[in-house]
């Protein structure tokens, strides 16, 4: 690799090749920063911002949350010195601020004087240095970093054009200010160094050798004219001395005070420039420079790896020197929220310090920060009068700063991205890790049949599609796919696809026919072992749902179902009376299939058994209860038989309406975290509700005139009991749907408004036999993503993933697409985004029992006749096409 030291070998001649570089900056570098990397933001014109209407309790509020380890800002001279005299109040101001910004443990850098400091009077340097001097010990000279002077060169070319007499004489004033502040600051124990804006060069022809030479006499007269007294022995680099004649000399003294007067440098890149040689025109330089059109957009010059190139360089010359990298910020047309050039700015050349410090081992760059933070087309947040809205660029910064660096995928809020995306469009082609566990799923009262046979007692389910008109086509489960007697047929066709994993669920209700351990039925256990061995028989390992919406009918009538605490007591027996008599030989178990269809549909809105209407307090009940079923049963999982619980979760991806929306990233977030983090935030996290999930609800309830939230709250015991029940999380991923933000205010409160969310539309997302149903596999990649950010990289198997049709056809090209698209978004997050997905299921083995809509929707490989007795297994096209899929898993390259 290109590093600092490959660059010295190079000797005195220290040509930045293209090659190596070039060749690096194809792809984005994911990675962190060292662990004590300073990430910082800067504002210009603090002083005179405090009277229109200034800096504010607001600034540090977005200071603080946006995660900084400091805050840059410049003196206003115009403020400080009036008629000659130091301004008590403006110091006391500076004072205040300082002591606000370190109450709140961030750390103030201050610029003494930036380039509009001398706008305001005429300036020397005896009287501008014991000003500075005073007022540096006024606020408190530790408690802040300094920067004695930002980019020197500039004021002196405002002033008096580049390589004019006055230009070089004011370059000499200036470092001999630096010292002398420097000096200061060091007698009182405090830290200082200067900021510079240094442009990066490159040859317009390298084949020419005096054009790449030049392009290290232009950092000379660049970087090299300013930072060369002062890091190096105390004067001017040779080769500018012997090129301006006029220049001035310093004095022994001068050079002792300027000799290492630097404990760290600011750089602020300023562009790449093209340097030709110029020798008729007889400059000070002997060159010319101009800016590369190549580069420019929107008449801005976007050429981040030439910050790289800059970077590289200042080490190779000054490799002792602290860095800390100035991001100039871009000014964008409008001050909106919605800033995605800011975002790409600041992504790329973020990335390039990163680069800097792991490709080319520059281990002196200790920071990096962002100008700016409120100034109006160039901060990162929007300043509307006291009021900060963060831009999507702040959104950005706050994801980089909090990760240290760039994480791989989706992985900010709304699936908003730190750094690049790899491979976003287009099939990905990879394999999976050898151990991946490929499986298809049913579930009991969708296939089985034998709904009154053999003792088995009835369910909310068999109850509920009795009644005609209740199911789509007052279809029922009564026969299904007759698993019940056919479960041999169904090895058979698991067999033939070759997955070494089958995911089925047991009928509660067969065990126990009134639910209770009252009563256990020998018949229902000797099916499921029946069914369990002959998978084993044949290499397929089970995959157990313990409850797959059946719920006793005993336990609805006598408790009210899952609104009774009482529930969990008994479906904590259900549950060890299967591991007890299954347990040697199955080593995978899911407690509950979608927790958020039971709550939601059945106890919410009664769309689902047991048909129970209260959207805005049983719906919260009835998931608490489950939440403290599945921890009843994972603390009763014999340890010893070593399997694996955990809870399966359905969730459609959000994609936010607008990607550069900070709130509509808030509002995929928030729609996530109610429908997934509901469920999984107690048990993956901290045994309790996500946060905004609490605040919400409570505080509707409160506006709602209620005492208490409608959201239950769980014990301190209850939290330690509940949280850490997993050794993985099983995902049914189908959908998504597109989120924007929406601030509801109903009287009665419900699931649904607390969310303040709404539905912004579908795109032109492909349907399928389902109404809720859209083709969307991106979706899957990013809620994978959003999973491993969100639950440190838990194990996820996905435990159903599929699609419907309404004719059952052979010939499925459609569920081939969505197989084939889903599974290559899945690999594209294992392989590329480090997502620890560990197996997937297709949903479903067979078409079955499609809940409320019959037997009209047909998620099967293979095709089922419902009107025909022997109810045959035809394997469908996505049959074969998944039976070669899975092969990924074996054939390693
Ligand atoms: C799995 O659930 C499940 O585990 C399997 O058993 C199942 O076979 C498989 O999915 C396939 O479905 C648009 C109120 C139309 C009333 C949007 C609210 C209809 C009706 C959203 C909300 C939803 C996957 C039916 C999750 C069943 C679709 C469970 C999603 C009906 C709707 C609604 C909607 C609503 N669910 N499924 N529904």
């Amino acid at each position: 690799m290109f590093s600092v030291q490959c660059l010295l070998g190079f000797g005195v001649g220290l040509v930045i090749l293209p090659g190596p570089i070039g060749a690096a900056q194809e792809d984005f570098l994911y990675g962190l920063f060292p662990s004590d990397f300073e990430w910082g933001v800067s504002v210009t014109d603090t002083y005179e911002r405090q009277s229109r209407p200034g800096y504010t309790e607001a600034d540090t509020e977005s200071i603080k949350e946006l995660g900084v380890n400091y805050f840059a800002f410049s003196l206003d001279w115009s403020a400080l010195v009036k008629n000659g005299s130091i301004q008590e109040d403006a110091v006391r101001f500076y004072r205040n601020m300082t002591n606000k910004i370190n109450g709140r443990g961030i750390r103030a850098v201050v610029t003494v004087f930036d380039s509009s400091a001398f706008e305001h009077f005429d300036w020397s340097m005896n009287t501008s240095c014991s000003n500075a001097k005073e007022v540096i010990t006024k606020t408190a000279t530790q408690a802040v970093t300094w920067i004695t002077l930002s980019d020197p060169r500039g004021i002196a070319l405002t002033r008096y054009g580049e390589g004019t007499t006055g230009y070089y004489k004011t370059i000499h004033d200036m470092l001999l200010l630096h010292a002398c502040l420097y000096k200061h600051i060091k007698d009182n124990n405090g830290t200082a160094g200067l900021e510079i804006k240094a442009r990066n060069f490159k040859a317009k022809n390298m084949a020419k050798s005096e054009e790449s030479l030049a392009i290290e006499r232009a950092r000379m007269f660049d970087t090299g004219l300013v930072v060369g007294p002062i890091l190096g022995s105390g004067d001017y680099p040779q080769e500018v001395r012997r090129r301006v004649a006029t220049i001035q000399n310093f004095t022994d003294t001068d050079k002792l005070n300027l000799n290492q007067s630097a404990d760290f440098v600011a750089i602020r890149y300023n562009g790449t420039y093209v340097v030709e040689l110029d020798t008729a025109r007889g400059n000070d330089s002997g060159f010319m420079l101009t800016r590369d059109i190549s580069t420019m957009r929107n008449m801005t010059m976007f050429e981040p790896e030439g910050l790289r190139q800059l970077l590289v360089s200042f080490a190779s010359k000054y490799p002792s020197t602290q860095l800390y990298v100035s991001d100039g910020g871009v000014t964008t047309e409008t001050d909106d929220v919605r800033d995605p050039f800011r975002v790409e700015w600041l992504r790329e050349h973020a990335n390039q310090v990163l680069k800097g410090i792991k490709i080319d081992g520059i281990t002196t760059i200790k920071g990096y920060f962002v100008r700016d933070l409120t100034s109006p087309r160039l901060g990162i947040y929007q300043n509307n009068n006291n009021l900060r809205l963060k831009k999507s660029s702040a959104v950005w910064y706050n994801q980089v700063i909090a990760d240290n660096g760039f994480e791989r995928g989706y992985c900010g809020p709304g699936g908003f991205p730190s750094g690049r995306i790899l491979h976003e469009d287009g099939i990905y082609y990879d394999d999976f890790p050898k151990d991946f566990a490929w499986s298809s799923a049913t579930s009991a009262y969708q296939v089985e049949g034998g709904w009154n046979e053999d003792g088995k007692g009835p369910s909310i389910w068999d109850t509920h599609s009795q009644i005609p008109g209740r199911v789509f086509n007052s279809d029922n489960g009564n026969v299904a796919c007759d698993s019940y007697h056919k479960y041999m047929e169904d090895v058979k066709i698991i067999a033939d696809l070759g997955t070494k994993y089958y995911r089925f669920s047991i009928a509660w209700t067969r065990l126990m026919p009134d639910g209770t351990d009252r009563n256990i039925n020998e018949a229902g256990i000797a099916y499921y072992n029946q069914l369990i061995n002959a998978l084993l028989d044949k290499g397929i390992q089970p995959m157990i749902t313990l409850y797959h919406w059946d719920l006793p009918q005993y336990l609805q009538n006598t408790y009210g179902g899952w609104l009774n605490e009482t529930v969990t007591e008994h479906f904590k027996n259900y549950a060890k009376l299967c591991f007890d008599r299954f347990g040697d030989r199955v080593k995978f178990w899911i407690t509950f299939n979608e927790p958020w269809i039971v709550a939601y549909l059945g106890y919410g809105v009664a769309a689902f058994p047991p048909g129970h209407y209260s959207p805005g307090i049983d719906v919260y009940v009835a998931a608490h209860n489950i939440i403290k079923a599945h921890a009843k049963a994972y603390h009763v999982f014999p340890r010893k038989q070593n399997g694996k619980v955990g809870i399966t979760l359905n969730v459609g991806w959000s994609e936010p309406y607008d990607m550069y929306n900070p709130s509509d990233l808030e509002a995929s977030d928030r729609d996530i975290n109610f429908n997934l983090g509901w469920f999984a935030h107690p048990i993956y996290v901290n045994g309790d509700y996500p946060e905004v999930m609490k605040a919400n609800v409570a505080e509707k309830s409160q506006l709602q005139g209620r005492q208490k939230s409608r959201l239950p709250e769980f014990t301190q015991q209850e939290k330690e009991y509940i949280n850490g029940t997993f050794d993985f999380l099983g995902l049914n991923f189908y959908t998504s749907s597109v989120i924007t933000s929406d601030k509801k205010t109903d009287r009665e409160g419900s699931y649904d408004g607390d969310k303040d969310i709404k539905g912004a539309g579908t795109q032109d997302w492909i349907g399928s036999g389902s109404s809720w149903l859209r083709v969307t596999p991106f979706g899957l990649r990013k809620i994978l993503n959003w999973l491993k950010k969100e639950y440190n990289n838990v194990p996820v198997y996905v435990t159903e993933n599929g699609v419907s049709d309404r004719n059952g056809t052979l010939r499925d090209y459609h569920r081939i697409h969505y197989y084939r698209t889903y599974i290559n978004e899945m690999l594209k997050a294992v392989r590329l985004d480090g997502c620890n997905v560990k197996g997937y299921t297709a949903w479903s083995l067979m078409d079955n029992f499609e809940w409320g809509t019959g037997y009209s929707e047909r998620f099967g490989l293979h095709f089922v006749n419902f009107s025909d007795p022997t109810r045959t297994r035809v394997p469908k096209g996505s049959a074969y096409w998944y039976t070669q899929a899975r092969e990924y898993g074996r054939r390693r390259k």
